[in-house]
């Protein structure tokens, strides 16, 4: 046995590397971060290492204080986790305060969390309020298509939300509260990750724009569903416009929308209907 049989390490590998394979992280980019069961730190327990020194964060959040997080680490390539997990990924343990790290297993060799880890952690700390515990994950990548979304769509939550609901019939059921959108910023500090938390408290995704997008959910598979399926609807956006030479057609209609709703039993956010 070794940690790498309990179910959510290889799960939580294998997301990161179905995300390497959609192309969504060129080099060091995208991270991931899963916020562990009770069950699943016991599962790992055995294999932690005496926990290494706090780091504090620059963000802080009480209600995670005494919670343990699966991470991707700083600089590290998702291409390279499946062949050595303890050097590219690790599990951290937040102090009961809730705004300082300590790696108890992986990270070995000095690496790190995530850059990102703030953004994650206040992402994590707004999410498991909004869903009452539900949210365990917080996942960023750099697909192509939704970056590119950013330099023709006006930087609304409004905008993006439109465009990629009537992109294709299955979105306004995925996500029908929408999509939330934080204007061009310096990545890696607290300033983006207080910005991109006040959207999360309104969107389980958001997105960053010229740079990528934020998913949260309650496990990694509807978590990694939800960027596929907002990534899949920006590619289709994308084609339309250059295919279309700029114009649209004909499109899902907003009667078309609530239609699906209505069908599906979900809530769409009213605000960003028309008509
Ligand atoms: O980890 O994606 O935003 C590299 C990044 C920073
Ligand atoms: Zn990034």
């Amino acid at each position: 046995m070794s940690i790498l049989d309990v179910k959510i390490i290889n799960d939580y590998i294998r997301t990161i590397t179905d995300g390497w394979e959609q192309g969504w992280h060129e080099r060091n980019g995208g991270n991931l971060t899963y916020r562990m069961t009770k069950d699943e730190v016991a599962a790992c327990r055995p294999y932690f290492t005496e926990g290494g020194a706090w780091v504090e964060m620059g963000v802080s959040a009480a209600h995670l204080g005494g919670e343990y997080f699966l991470t991707t680490g700083s600089g590290k390539f998702f291409r390279n986790v499946c062949l050595d997990p303890v050097h590219n990924i690790g599990i951290v343990e937040i102090n009961p305060e809730g705004n300082a790290w300590r790696i108890v297993w992986g990270l070995e060799g000095g690496a790190r969390p995530t850059s990102e880890f703030p953004s994650h952690f206040m992402n994590h700390a707004v999410r498991v309020k909004a869903t009452n515990g539900a949210c365990r994950v917080i996942y960023h990548a750099h697909p192509a298509n939704i970056i590119a979304m950013t330099y023709t769509t006006p930087l609304t939550a409004k905008a993006f939300t439109r465009a990629l609901w009537q992109s294709a019939t299955e979105c306004p059921v995925v996500f029908p509260g929408g999509v939330g959108v934080v204007p061009w910023m310096v990545p890696g500090g607290a300033d983006i990750a207080l910005a991109t938390s006040k959207e999360m408290e309104t969107y389980e995704a958001a997105v960053w724009a010229h740079h990528g997008l934020f998913c949260s959910g309650p496990d990694l598979d509807i978590t990694f569903g939800l960027m596929h399926t907002i990534e899949k609807a920006a590619e289709i956006y994308n084609l339309v416009l250059a295919t279309g030479g700029g114009k649209i057609l004909a499109t899902i209609s907003d009667e078309n929308l609530r239609a699906i709703a209505k069908e599906f039993g979900v809530t769409l956010r009213e605000e960003f209907l028309d008509n």
